[in-house]
């Protein structure tokens, strides 16, 4: 399960440098903080709740649930099952699952284009977007010659790299399908190279091009966010191990673009299969490798969570007396 929170860590990094668009960053780095605080009070298993929540509702769904009560909760919980039993045969298998995450994934990423694309509508020409439009709406008009705002002609730079990459058809113009990769490029093989070079940008403070182990470790904790001696929590000494004996594969004390590649882009991994494989496993109580609407109700907090007590039923008991 590691891995897998490196991606998201990681992604977290790159759309948490995409200033340019506020909103989903908070979000994604209030999930990054919950998911460290997890990781540092013990918890000894990086996948957090919140983020199963994510990938089985969908980012702007899961919200929805926190305010329910465990009822409304498996009562809302029941009707999706039945859509994800697409045969409605009373199992949802693996494929079952699978094909619904990725389904969660695209909408997300289809409804989040389609709230940005709005705010450019007045400039866009034959449903097209250019560079200058995108800077002014993002960053305001003259953003880019104010002095004393390095960090903002940064970020300007970077976003026209992205750009770049993300024009399919090089006519400096992005159509919606080309800025949906400008926006999500973790879900393009093609922008992946964008993301690797973020990535690198965003950890590496002294500027040689690479991740060494305490620039890999600051990115990850500071002491003085910590309260207390100071001292490394434990989860951070592991992160140690793992930048040692895996993520530096040539040992050189290093990781260079290839190295990062791989820890932030796994060739063989599966995001939408692994997140399957976790939900049956910490579900199938009948260990017959499918869900059953009876399983996956009774584990309801593992897919979408709700108020830790039934507040609107205790209030009802209530009345009555
Ligand atoms: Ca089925
Ligand atoms: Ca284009
Ligand atoms: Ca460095
Ligand atoms: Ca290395």
């Amino acid at each position: 399960m590691k891995t897998y929170c490196h991606i998201i860590f990681s992604f977290l990094i790159v759309s948490a440098t995409f200033s340019a668009i506020p909103k989903p960053h908070r979000e994604l780095n209030k999930i990054l903080e919950k998911k460290l605080s997890d990781i540092d009070h013990g918890a000894g298993e990086l996948h957090n709740s919140e983020f199963d929540h994510e990938a089985f509702l969908g980012r702007n769904e899961a919200k929805d649930f926190e305010n329910l009560s465990p009822t409304e909760s498996k009562e809302k919980l029941g009707k999706i099952y039945d859509k994800i039993d697409k045969d409605g045969d009373g199992f949802v298998t693996e494929r079952e699952l699978r094909t619904w995450i990725q389904y969660v994934q695209t909408r997300y990423t289809s409804t989040d284009t389609d709230n940005h694309w709005k705010d450019f509508k007045n400039d866009l020409q034959d449903n097209l977007l250019n560079f200058e439009s995108y800077k002014r709406i993002t960053y305001g008009p003259g953003s880019e010659t104010e002095e004393d705002d390095e960090s903002v002609k940064n970020l300007i730079k970077r976003d026209e790299r992205r750009w770049n990459k993300a024009d399919l058809n090089n006519d400096s113009l992005l159509s919606r399908e080309e800025f949906v990769y400008f926006l999500h490029p973790e879900d393009a093989e093609y922008m992946r190279d964008v993301v690797v070079d973020e990535t690198i940008e965003d950890i590496d403070r002294n500027g040689d091009g690479k991740i060494d182990i305490e620039e890999f470790i600051r990115d990850l904790w500071r002491e003085e966010d910590e309260e207390g001696d100071g001292s490394e929590p434990s989860w951070i000494k592991e992160e140690r191990d793992q930048f040692i004996n895996y993520r530096d594969k040539n040992k050189d004390g290093f990781m260079d673009r290839d190295e990062v590649k791989d820890w932030i882009i796994p060739e063989d991994y599966d995001h939408s299969d692994s997140e399957a494989k976790h939900l049956i496993q910490e579900a199938d109580i009948s260990k017959d490798g499918k869900l059953t609407k009876d399983e996956v109700l009774e584990k309801y907090d593992l897919f979408v969570g709700s108020q830790a007590t039934d507040f609107g039923e205790a209030l009802g008991r209530h009345d009555e007396f």
